[in-house]
């Protein structure tokens, strides 16, 4: 597309789509009409890629998951379209402002953390590689809350990024399917028919998830709930408007909210209906399509993978078996052997609170039907297996673990230690009755958004030194290891991410109204808040260096800006302590002369994943600081090495593969392993030991109670500091010294910039393999037994 086309397609959408004449026109209107220019492009090569997937009969991948945390995605398809240059030059042209428009998008944040975004890299992986796929999940009209600080304190607010129109979605009343709950069953021999006493209906939403080159395209499918009967329009003529409008209010209820915690199991019946909801639908239309090809439900494994993420859509299994039995008349066996073959899970969670578990009283009364096949599926199990050591049901609950273990082919974990620790804690006994189940497949992250799209000084250098293969195949950047004893292929290397680093600085000045210093180390904390994150391990850190730069101010120390950014579940107290505890301690530190030339905290509000791609190229020191066992992978990881961040981090997650693959001397390793931290756990006081042992960390802590943060409230901060003396599950006091010690090797490398370079280049240059595509071709091979489609011509 040449410039002058680009222009014309503005213009047509800008006057015929939107209704707008140039003279009047504001960003909203360009950048929609930017959009719909885009995405006709993008619509031919989405619509060949169906084409060719009927057409070549592949098999198709169903990627069911509760969070798809796509943020823009305007940028991400003008960059797989390769139509930047004629965008800026047309709106050049047009005497438009190309980053005020990619700025104006706002954020799809339907995802809460890391599971969403993993999910969101997958689809532009799959369409990259053209893996026939689709993703299924819920159209949040609410996405993950909007995070705004007052008075230090997290205050959360609707996030409302359908309040303008969404311009990647179309809308597809035509795929409206009937979704029930409660009612009872009727058992007729060996199928049963279900009655549900509430319907609701599921309206599909598809947005076009264009591949790399426009090679591929496949289809995001969200779900939106609608009333089965809308307005009750005789109430309304009584007067009575409230109770006219209530079937529909209760039905938008479904797809209404994103639940905005990942890390402590929901219990809610609202919740269990979300899950319910989109993974019926998801389940019917897959059925659908693939009755509208084949004949022989038998088949359906060979020609459908249905990827469980995580157990949010863990009802699949008995919804599935359901489906076959009860409406297509197959026997429950054979069913149950067909929709295991056809489903496969992914665990990325080990923390016990985060297991799902549902009452089976709420069960039985909301999914009657699926409750007795739960019982049955359970018990066939049990006797396939010829144990009762293992159960899905237990204690007047349903495991979705177990069940989502039992009724998948294959279990995957998502780093090489995740995977092992669920061999040998939560999926013991089944791993033990099923060794070939459980695998792994280590996460990844789509270089185009992570390296090419967020981080374009860095990627022009790769591209001049090595061409530009690396963006198709990013172990291809292994190629840039000669380079690195370039001195002046360091010396740009390092310019680059001085520039990055200008604009975050500037950026932060201009939005926070803090000074910092570009020449400082930039070390950067982003993610969820947590106590396994152990953020208050950074703080106590932070804390104590300031002590110690306070005692001998004049002694040359490195600067450094501690960056953190992170949201706290609404109603995860201690996290909520920790983000005000982070806003007190930058108030206090950033306006001490003595020190803040040397230390600053900035702590921007709402962390997304356009705040991401900001901070993440500006960063020189990544903090991976999970107590060792407890982060099941972490991909934030992954995009800091790739764009030059030596990690500080723990032996946890994928950080053992990160170190292995940078080498340890560019890693800076600290902590316990996860078995030193059981250990550690049984010694009775070890909080109190590790702090007795280490004055820094005892004044450090001292200095939390004292108020010296929170001088108008000296006590506020005493259920944080009695958690770490008495309590200390996530063990930040016995890892306190050791990350201390790490830290100061920070400083002495960062002395010494040319290494430091080097360091970070050779960070890039070894990260190719955590790629996205790399995940997902290990997925089509080991998991879903799928095949790249012959995919079409270059954009
Ligand atoms: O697998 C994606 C992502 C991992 O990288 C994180 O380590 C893991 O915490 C996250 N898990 C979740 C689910 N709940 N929790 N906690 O988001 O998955």
């Amino acid at each position: 597309m040449t410039p002058a086309q680009m222009k014309d397609a503005i213009l047509h959408h800008l006057v015929y789509t939107l209704g707008k004449d140039a003279a009047h026109a504001q960003t909203y209107d360009w950048r929609m009409a930017l959009s719909f220019a885009v995405r006709d492009k993008i619509v031919d090569r989405w619509f060949e890629a169906t084409r060719r997937t009927y057409a070549g009969q592949h098999k198709r991948v169903y990627y069911l998951s509760m969070e798809f945390l796509i943020g823009r995605l305007l940028k991400d398809a003008i960059i797989n379209m390769r139509l930047e240059e004629a965008a800026i030059d047309a709106l050049q042209e047009l005497k438009v402002d190309y980053q005020a428009i990619l700025e104006d998008e706002p954020d799809a944040a339907l995802g809460n953390g890391g599971l969403g975004r993993l999910a969101a890299c997958f689809m532009e992986s799959m369409s990259t590689i053209g893996c026939p796929a689709m993703g299924y999940g819920i159209r949040y009209e609410n996405g993950l809350f909007r995070q705004r600080f007052e008075n230090g304190r997290q205050v959360e607010e609707p996030e409302d990024w359908l309040s303008q129109r969404h311009a990647w979605e179309f809308e597809r009343p035509e795929v409206s399917i009937d979704i029930g709950f409660g009612g009872h069953v009727q058992e007729i021999g060996k199928r049963a028919n279900w009655y549900p006493s509430e319907m609701l209906i599921a309206m599909g939403h598809d947005t076009p998830i264009i591949g790399w080159r426009g090679r591929w395209g496949n289809t995001l499918r969200l779900w939106e709930a609608r009333p089965m009967h809308g307005f009750d329009l005789q109430r309304f003529n009584r007067g009575d408007y409230a109770a006219a409008a209530e079937p529909e209010a209760l039905a938008r209820t479904l797809s209404r909210v994103l639940y905005p915690d990942d890390t402590t199991e929901q219990g809610k019946e609202l919740r269990l209906k979300q899950e319910f909801f989109f993974t019926s639908a998801s389940l019917r239309d897959i059925l659908r399509r693939f009755e509208s090809e084949y004949d022989d439900l038998r088949l359906l494994p060979k020609k459908a993978a249905i990827q469980m993420n995580d157990t949010h859509p863990a009802i699949a299994g008995p919804e599935l078996v359901r489906l076959l039995v009860d409406e297509r008349g197959i026997d429950f066996e054979e069913a149950v052997g067909i929709a295991r073959n056809t489903l496969s899970y992914t665990n990325h969670t080990l923390l016990p609170e985060a297991l799902e578990r549902w009452d089976e009283g709420l069960m039985g009364r909301l999914l009657p039907r699926h409750l007795q096949l739960i019982f049955r599926i359970n018990e066939l199990h049990m006797k396939d297996v010829g144990t009762r050591k293992v159960t899905a049901v237990d204690d007047g609950h349903v495991k979705m673990g177990e069940l989502s273990f039992i009724m998948a082919h294959r279990v995957n974990g998502v780093s090489a230690l995740h995977t092992e620790l669920m061999k040998s804690t939560v999926f013991k006994d089944l791993h033990e009755l099923h060794p070939n189940r459980i695998v792994n497949e280590t996460n990844g992250v789509t270089p185009r958004r992570w390296l090419l799209s967020c981080n374009p000084r860095l990627s022009t250098l790769i591209t001049d030194a090595i061409g530009d293969d690396w963006v198709d195949d990013l172990e291809q950047l292994e190629k840039l290891e000669p380079h690195i004893d370039d001195a002046a292929f360091l010396e740009s290397y390092a310019a680059a991410k001085r520039q990055n680093k200008n604009d975050l600085a500037n950026w932060i000045a201009e939005k926070l109204e803090v000074g910092i210093d570009p020449e400082a180390i930039f070390d950067v904390q982003i993610k969820r808040i947590h106590e396994y994150k152990r953020q208050h391990l950074n703080l106590l850190e932070t804390i104590a260096h300031w002590l110690e730069i306070r005692d001998n101010p004049n002694q040359g120390w490195v600067p450094r800006v501690k960056i953190f950014g992170g949201k706290a579940a609404p109603g995860y107290v201690f996290a909520k302590e920790i983000v005000r505890l982070t806003n007190d301690v930058a108030k206090v530190l950033n306006s001490d002369p003595l020190t803040s030339r040397y230390l600053k905290v900035v702590y921007p509000p709402n962390y997304n994943v356009s705040l991401a791609e900001k901070l993440i190229p500006a960063s020189d020191l990544s903090e991976q600081i999970s107590t060792a066992g407890k982060e099941a992978s972490g991909t934030g990881n992954m995009k800091f090495a790739l764009n030059g961040a030596l990690t500080i981090g723990t032996l946890d997650g994928a950080n053992v593969e990160i170190r292995e693959h940078v080498k340890p001397e560019n890693f800076f390793l600290f902590g316990m392993t996860a078995d030193e931290v059981m250990e550690r756990r049984r010694i009775g006081g070890h909080a109190g030991q590790a702090i007795a042992a280490d004055p820094r960390l005892a004044r450090a802590i001292e200095a939390i109670r004292a108020g010296r943060f929170s001088p108008d409230d000296p006590g506020r901060y005493h259920g944080i500091v009695d958690n770490l003396v008495h309590h200390d599950y996530f063990v930040v006091c016995s890892d306190f010294t050791d990350y201390w010690r790490a830290q100061r090797e920070v400083d002495t490398a960062f002395a010494a910039p040319k290494d430091w370079a080097r360091m970070a280049a050779f960070n890039t240059a070894r990260s190719g393999w955590f790629s996205s595509d790399r995940t997902i071709r290990g997925y089509m091979a080991d998991v879903w037994h799928a095949e790249a489609a012959p995919t079409v011509e270059d954009a």
